[in-house]
C-alpha cells in the first residue's frame, strides 16, 4: 500500500509519523508534486494556521496535485488543517482560499462564554451511530484549535458531509467529515492516547476500497445542551537539567531551588540518603514520561531549566529527550526552556522561530516561554502611552511562533512571586493587590525572569494580558512562594489570572493532595492543573487524582 503523509512545512507532524511506527504502518512523506500519483491513501496531519498551511502547499506546488488527489477517489485522512483546509476558507487567513470542497465557511470561536483556543479533551457525538468508522462516543479526543465550522443541519450541501460534532460552550461544531473517499477530524488522533491509536487502526485496516467510499450523511439537528463535554486536564511537569555528573535528569525544586537542602536545613532523612547541595535527581525524563502517560497524564511538560546551550542548535540534548519522549508518548507534549533568539557555538544565530521548529520537529506539540514573554510585554509597553498594553511589532519569539505554527502552540509559563505590601499600599499596582481574608497580609503578583532569579517591573495581570495579545495561545501560572511545598494552589493568584485573560490558564505549582485538584477546579474556572513533585515522589498517582475529581463531579478524561 502506498500510505503517504503531507508536510506543508509547519506544525509536528513528527507525532502521526511516531504513531504510525507505533502501530506498524509504513508510510512515505509526500516530497514533490509526483508523489501524489504514486499515494494510494494520504494522510494530511495539519497543525498552525490556515494561511500558512494553503502558502506552505502553493510554495511546494502541492496545492493542485492535492485537488487532483482528492478528486481521484483515493483514500483522504485530513487532521485539523487538513480538514480545515477542505473548505471554502477561513477567517483565520481571508486572504487564503482552501480546497472548497465543503461548501462552508470556518470561523473562530466566541470567547463570550469560554476560553479560546479550544483546548484539551473533549467527545464526540456521532451523526449516525452505525456508521462509526471506529469513533466511539464514550472516548475522549484531543482538540487544540481556535477556529471551526459550526454545524448547520439546515445547509444540506455542507450538512451532508458531517459525520459527527462536539460542543465547546453552547457551540455545536463538526468533529469529523466522512463523505466518499474523504475522513476529517478536526481533533488529533496521534494525540488522544488509546483512543486515537484505536482510529487510525481501524482506518488504515479496512482495506482501501472500504476507505476510499462512503455515503453522504444526514442532516441531524443538534441543539446545544446544557453543559459541553469538555474535560479538565491533569499535567505532569517535569524541570530537566544536568546534575553535577553532567547527566540529564528530572529535577525539583523548593520554591524553585533545585539542590539538596544543608544537613540542618534537611533533617535525619535526608542526611542518610541524600547529598546536601547536589541537584535532587527524581529520575530520568524519558522513562517519567512513558510512566505518565500509561498513567493516563492528560498532558506533559518538560521544562530544560537550565535552557543549556553549550552545543549547536541540533545538538541540544533536550532536542533528543523530545524526540525519545514523543516516540513513547501520544499525547500534547510541551517543551520550555530556553526558546529565544542565541547564538551557536560557531556563531551561527538562530532565531526562537527557528529553535522552536527544532523542537516541533522532533516531536513537541507546544513550546513554553518564560523570560522572552517579559521582555516582549515590557518592549510592547514602552511603545505605548500609560494607561495602554500596547502593540506587538511582530518580531517577538511569541509572535513569530504563533503565525507560523498557530497560536495553539504557544504557552508562556510564568514565574510570580508574591510582594507584600501595607494594607495602605497606593502604588502602581493597587488595583492587583490581594488581602488576606482576615485582612492581616496584602500583595501583589510580580513578575520574574531566569527562573526566578530576577525581578521585573511588571505585574502578573499585566504580562498575563500582555501575552494574551501577542498571541500566546495558553499559559502556565506558577507560583514561586508554592513551587514544591504542597500547600495547595494559589487560588488567589489563579483567580486573577483566569479573570484577565481568554485564555486557557493551567494552574500550577503547590499541589500536595489530591484535594488540591478538586479545590482549584471547583474554586477558579482554570483550564487545567499540573502537577511535579508529588506525581515524582509517588505521593499521589494520577489515576487517583482523576477519581478524586469524577467523585467531585468535575469532568475528566479516565
Ligand atoms: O525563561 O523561557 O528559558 O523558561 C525557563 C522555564 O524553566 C520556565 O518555565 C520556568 O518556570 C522554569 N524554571 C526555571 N528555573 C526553575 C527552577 O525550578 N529552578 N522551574 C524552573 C520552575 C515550576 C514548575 C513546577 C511547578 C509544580 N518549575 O515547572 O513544575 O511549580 O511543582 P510542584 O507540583 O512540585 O509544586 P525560559
Amino acid at each position: 500500500m502506498g500510505l503517504y503523509l503531507l508536510d506543508y512545512g509547519a506544525g509536528n507532524v513528527q507525532s502521526l509519523a511516531n504513531t504510525l511506527a507505533k502501530l506498524g504502518h509504513d508510510f512515505q512523506w509526500i516530497s514533490s508534486p509526483a508523489d501524489f500519483h504514486k499515494a494510494t491513501s494520504l494522510i494530511f496531519p495539519g497543525v498552525g494556521a490556515f494561511g500558512s498551511a494553503i502558502d506552505g502547499l502553493v510554495s511546494r506546488g502541492f496545492l493542485e496535485p492535492l485537488r487532483e488527489y482528492i478528486a481521484s477517489g483515493k483514500p483522504y485522512f485530513g487532521i485539523c488543517i487538513g480538514m480545515q483546509v477542505l473548505f471554502q476558507s477561513s477567517t483565520e487567513s481571508p486572504a487564503s482560499t482552501g480546497l472548497g470542497l465543503i461548501p462552508a465557511v470556518i470561523e473562530e470561536f466566541s470567547s463570550i462564554d469560554k476560553s479560546v483556543p479550544h483546548m484539551g479533551w473533549n467527545s464526540v457525538q456521532l451523526i449516525d451511530p452505525a456508521n462509526h468508522e471506529g469513533l466511539k462516543e464514550s472516548n475522549h479526543y484531543y482538540y487544540v484549535h481556535s477556529y471551526r465550522a459550526q454545524y448547520d443541519w439546515n445547509t444540506p450541501e455542507a450538512a451532508q458531509w458531517v459525520h459527527s460534532t462536539t460542543q465547546y460552550g453552547q457551540e455545536i461544531f463538526v468533529a469529523t467529515v466522512r463523505k466518499g473517499n474523504v475522513f476529517g477530524t478536526q481533533f488529533h488522533p496521534e494525540k488522544s492516547g488509546s483512543a486515537g491509536l484505536d482510529l487510525l487502526a481501524a482506518w488504515l485496516g479496512q482495506p482501501e476500497s472500504s476507505r476510499a467510499s462512503s455515503s453522504p450523511g444526514k442532516c441531524v439537528p443538534r441543539p446545544p445542551k446544557a453543559k459541553d463535554g469538555l474535560t479538565k486536564r491533569v499535567i505532569a511537569c517535569m524541570d530537566v537539567r544536568s546534575n553535577d555528573n553532567g547527566d540529564l535528569v528530572v529535577t525539583k525544586g523548593d520554591q524553585y531551588d533545585v539542590r539538596e537542602k544543608a544537613p540542618s536545613e534537611a533533617g535525619a532523612e535526608s542526611l542518610r540518603t541524600r547529598t546536601a547541595g547536589a541537584v535532587r535527581n527524581l529520575g530520568k525524563p524519558v522513562a517519567l514520561a512513558a510512566r505518565y502517560y500509561a498513567a493516563g497524564a492528560d498532558e506533559l511538560c518538560l521544562m530544560n531549566i537550565t535552557s543549556f546551550r553549550h552545543s549547536p542548535l541540533q545538538d541540544q540534548p533536550m532536542l533528543a529527550v523530545v524526540r525519545a519522549a514523543a516516540e513513547e508518548v501520544f499525547v500534547p507534549l510541551t517543551i520550555g526552556g530556553g526558546i529565544k533568539d542565541t547564538v551557536d557555538p560557531d556563531g551561527t544565530p538562530r532565531s526562537a522561530l527557528e529553535v522552536a521548529g527544532a523542537y516541533f520537529r522532533a516531536g513537541a506539540d507546544k513550546v513554553s516561554i518564560a523570560t522572552e514573554a517579559v521582555y516582549a510585554v515590557e518592549r510592547m509597553r514602552a511603545r505605548a502611552s500609560d494607561a495602554e498594553i500596547g502593540e506587538g511589532d511582530g518580531t517577538s519569539a511569541i509572535e513569530t511562533i504563533a503565525h507560523a505554527y498557530g497560536r495553539q502552540a504557544v504557552v508562556v509559563s510564568i514565574d510570580p512571586r508574591r510582594v507584600y505590601v501595607d494594607r495602605s499600599y497606593d502604588g502602581p499596582y493597587k488595583e492587583e493587590v490581594v488581602s488576606e481574608k482576615d485582612g492581616s497580609r496584602a500583595w501583589w503578583y510580580q513578575c520574574t525572569v531566569k527562573g526566578g532569579r530576577e525581578d521585573r517591573p511588571l505585574s502578573v495581570v499585566q504580562l498575563a494580558q500582555g501575552v494574551e495579545k501577542l498571541g500566546a495561545g495558553e499559559i502556565i501560572l506558577n507560583s514561586i512562594d508554592r513551587d514544591g511545598t504542597g500547600q495547595g494552589f494559589d487560588i488567589d493568584l489563579l483567580t486573577l489570572v483566569r479573570k484577565s485573560v481568554h485564555i486557557p490558564v493551567v494552574a500550577s505549582s503547590g499541589a500536595g493532595k489530591k484535594e488540591h485538584f478538586v479545590q482549584v477546579f471547583e474554586q477558579t474556572g482554570v483550564e487545567a492543573a499540573l502537577a511535579a513533585g508529588i506525581f515524582h515522589r509517588q505521593e499521589v498517582g494520577i489515576d487517583e487524582v482523576k477519581a478524586a475529581l469524577a467523585t467531585a463531579q468535575i469532568k475528566v478524561r479516565t
